[in-house]
């Protein structure tokens, strides 16, 4: 039966549900041969100052840095990546993830049909740190810490917790009932991906049920909270941006 329009997507100004069924392909010049679903763009809402793109790369597809020196952080879903940067070659695999910061020329080669999920983001310096490393990680192999003391629901970083870094990029792990402990309110943005399992999205006034696959867009200040559904635990791969003052104009 055609679904007859009905979707479970939303966009609202301060924030978006998009669900698989309204995913439109597109192709980027830095992705060539590979299905783009650019999710999440600055021309969302009130605005978003990152990219959230997911790219199907098939077997020997490659793709490069972007051409406008924006930084990069790769987590691979499914398949097989290899990713050649500062003359050093690594395979990753499903939950390993890499950052490349802004200009660092790279090389990114599906050793099969692969999957990854990518955010990018201008730089914005910290006169006072230098600039962040190409970082290497397995979200797997990540321990995590319980989320404000609740063993039921865990955070794991996926890059550095410093000044050098002006996004965060982790997972949160919900246990079925367990949920975010306050509706949040901050400036910072966040881009999301459920990795598993299902839930309730609270988002301004609305919830919205969200399941694996959805992305979920939150605008700065957007109230946001989450509780967790199902038997099984549920997990999203969360975009933040961090660690800058909120007045602080310097973009590279
Ligand atoms: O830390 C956070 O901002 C995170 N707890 N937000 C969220 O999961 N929506
Ligand atoms: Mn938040």
């Amino acid at each position: 039966m055609k679904h007859l329009g009905v979707t479970r997507s939303a966009l609202r100004e301060s924030h978006a549900v998009i669900t698989p069924e309204t995913f439109v392909r597109t192709a980027l010049a830095e992705w060539p041969l590979s299905a783009v679903v650019l999710h999440i763009a600055p021309v969302i809402g009130v605005g978003a100052r990152f990219v959230q793109f997911t790219a199907d790369m098939p077997a020997g597809a490659q793709a490069r840095e972007s051409r406008h020196g924006h930084q990069r952080f790769a987590f691979v879903l499914s398949g097989a990546l290899s990713v050649t940067v500062n003359g050093e070659t690594r395979t990753l695999g499903a939950s390993d993830h890499v950052f490349l910061p802004a200009g660092t020329a790279h090389t990114l080669t599906a050793r099969e049909a692969t999957r990854v999920a990518v955010f990018e983001k201008a730089y914005e310096p910290d006169p006072d740190a230098p600039g962040p490393p190409v970082c290497w990680g397995n979200e797997r192999e990540n321990p995590g810490a319980p989320f404000e003391g609740d063993d039921h629901l865990i955070a794991r970083k996926l890059l550095p917790d410093d000044p050098r870094f002006d996004f965060m990029v982790s997972t949160m792990s919900f246990a079925p009932g367990a949920s975010l402990p306050y509706p949040e309110i901050h400036y910072m943005e966040h881009g999301l991906l459920m990795l598993e399992g299902e839930g309730l999205y609270k988002l301004q006034d609305t919830y919205y049920p969200v399941q694996t696959g959805d992305v979920i867009w939150m605008g700065a200040h957007c109230p946001q909270w989450y509780g967790a559904l199902g038997r099984t635990w549920s997990k999203y791969l969360l975009y933040k941006d961090m660690n800058r003052h909120p007045l602080a104009t310097r973009v590279q």
